[in-house]
């Protein structure tokens, strides 16, 4: 009895002794050290940007050749879409792993650590400093100042500039538009240079960082780095417009009626916004100043991607860093009636998503459904790491071996509660909170016009399988908006529909 007794208290003081020492020498109990270099990591993140790049071939004039050289190096996955249209849900999904509909984060407020159930969740960077990397953020990689504060020290170890539009005109190049006349809703050239810009600030900070990363040790960085532009507004310098002559700029594919066959609830989804509709574009004329200001702006922000990648491949670190390029989600510039985000179609949901780096063969590219909440799990594969628990993505190292591996499960995007969308290889289900129906036959119908669940139409029994097939993956109990939640919100109530707690009078749709 004594000796168990002895054995016992010699045991606790051990583990007493053990975890004392540790918490002296490290900041946080569970850092564990690699035995072996593991690969560095640089995340390039770019706000709004649709599938207008090289890689995607979106539109058949732009020009990016650095995204499009970063895609020679590895593997594009021309499928992927965002889990919600909207930077502050769509981001705090890709870094937490998980889906909005599971934090209940569905507008541009909250935090996520405001709220009481995921305050403490491991972040991305925040997962892999506990696993021995050095990690740093620059630019706009959470949502506005998201991160920053008092607390900025538990998300990462270096933070660099903010994100920030940089020099601006003396007042707005457009007629004010409706919505308030927002003063982000401005495109086109002035005269300024491209280092007045804050991107340039951003891409400078992380050349800078990548040529001054300490050397000594065996610690791996992770570097996140966020780009605002093509985010309105969309102002470049003129030689970024002379890519794109007025004369002849191929304009999208807009065709008049095509919100014909859409339910009411997919205009309650983007009900009051400042970004215009495309009527107001064209009474204004302003839909080819707005697409060529975006197309100078995604061949600027591409440019800044180079900078980054030139620093990377002259540094000592070109051979061990994994890159992974992204966009938060899509943009229209005139399609289905509308400009900007907020919808459930292709144009707000899918996404450039390119990894290259050690261990990636080169030009390959993937056609499976990819979620932006599969690059935590991914990047945790790709340098070895245990997965953080509860991470809702799907890994796609399997993919990223093997580009025809099929990956059953199809890509979900959610706005605001009860409002998804499902998309596999060939089709895109939609269901809004109200029940009503659309879908859409990519495979001969890529800019989704013809609704196939149309309101009033005659469903096919072979239509209405396939939306079953793709509703079964819809996901349960999803959670209602987090205390907190604001800014662009839709809820269904009693009465109706509220917009920012604001009741729908559907008679008042802007066309
Ligand atoms: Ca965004
Ligand atoms: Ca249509």
């Amino acid at each position: 009895m004594a000796v168990s007794l002895i054995r016992c208290w010699v045991v606790l003081m051990l583990v007493f002794w053990l975890t004392a020492t540790a918490d002296a020498q490290t900041p946080r109990p569970s850092v564990q050290r690699p035995n072996v270099q593991r690969p560095n990591i640089l995340m390039i993140a770019i706000d709004d940007l649709n599938d207008w790049v090289e890689p995607l071939g979106g539109h058949p004039d732009v020009k990016t050749p650095f995204m499009q050289r970063l895609a020679n190096r590895g593997i594009t996955f021309t499928n992927a879409h965002c889990q919600a249209p909207l930077c502050n849900p769509s981001r705090t999904s890709l870094m937490s792993g998980r889906r909005p509909t599971t934090t209940g984060v569905y507008g541009l407020s909250p935090w996520i650590r405001d709220t009481s159930e995921f305050k403490s969740v491991r972040m991305m960077p925040q997962h892999f400093n506990d696993h021995g990397y050095r990690t740093l953020i620059g630019g706009k990689i959470y949502h506005g100042g998201y991160g920053k504060g008092k607390l900025q020290d538990e998300e990462c170890d270096v933070w660099g500039p903010p994100a920030q539009v940089g020099i601006r005109p003396d007042q707005k190049l457009i007629p004010p538009t409706p919505g308030g006349n927002h003063n982000l809703m401005d495109w086109g050239t002035f005269d300024h240079r491209d280092e007045d810009k804050g991107d340039w600030a951003v891409a400078s900070w992380a050349v800078d960082e990548i040529q001054k990363m300490p050397a000594s040790g065996n610690q791996p960085f992770f570097l996140s780095v966020g780009f605002f532009l093509p985010h309105v507004p969309c102002y470049a310098t003129q030689k970024w417009f002379d890519l794109y002559p007025e004369e002849s700029v191929t304009m999208p594919p807009i065709v008049e009626g095509d919100r014909e066959d859409t339910p009411l609830a997919s205009w309650f989804i983007h009900w009051d916004l400042p970004e215009p509709r495309t009527s107001w574009l064209k009474a204004n004329n302003q839909s080819k100043p707005l697409v060529r200001s975006y197309l100078a702006c995604v061949s600027f922000v591409d440019s800044q991607v180079g900078r980054i990648l030139d620093a990377l491949d002259a540094s000592p670190y070109a051979d061990n860093t994994i890159v992974v390029l992204w966009s938060d989600h899509g943009y229209h510039l005139g399609e289905k009636a509308i400009s900007g985000k907020n919808s459930l179609w292709a144009r707000s949901t899918h996404v450039p998503l390119i990894f290259a780096g050690p261990g990636i063969n080169e030009r390959l590219r993937c056609e499976q459904p990819a979620e932006l909440l599969d690059i935590y799990p991914t990047l945790c594969d790709l340098v070895g790491i245990v997965h953080s628990p509860g991470l809702e993505g799907i890994s796609l190292r399997r993919q990223i071996e093997s580009p025809t591996t099929v990956r059953k499960r199809p890509a979900i995007c959610t706005h605001n509660v009860g409002n998804h969308s499902v998309c596999d290889q060939r089709w895109r289900y939609i269901v809004y909170v109200d029940g009503s129906e659309e879908l859409y036959d990519r495979s001969i119908d890529p800019d989704e016009r013809d609704n196939l669940m149309a309101p009033g139409s005659k469903i096919s029994t072979e239509h209405r399988k396939v939306a079953d097939r793709l509703a079964a993956w819809l996901p349960r109990d999803e959670k209602p908006l987090a205390i907190g939640s604001a800014a662009r919100i839709l809820e269904r109530r009693e009465k109706g529909y509220f917009w920012e707690d604001s009741l729908i009078n559907p008679d008042e749709i802007v066309r």
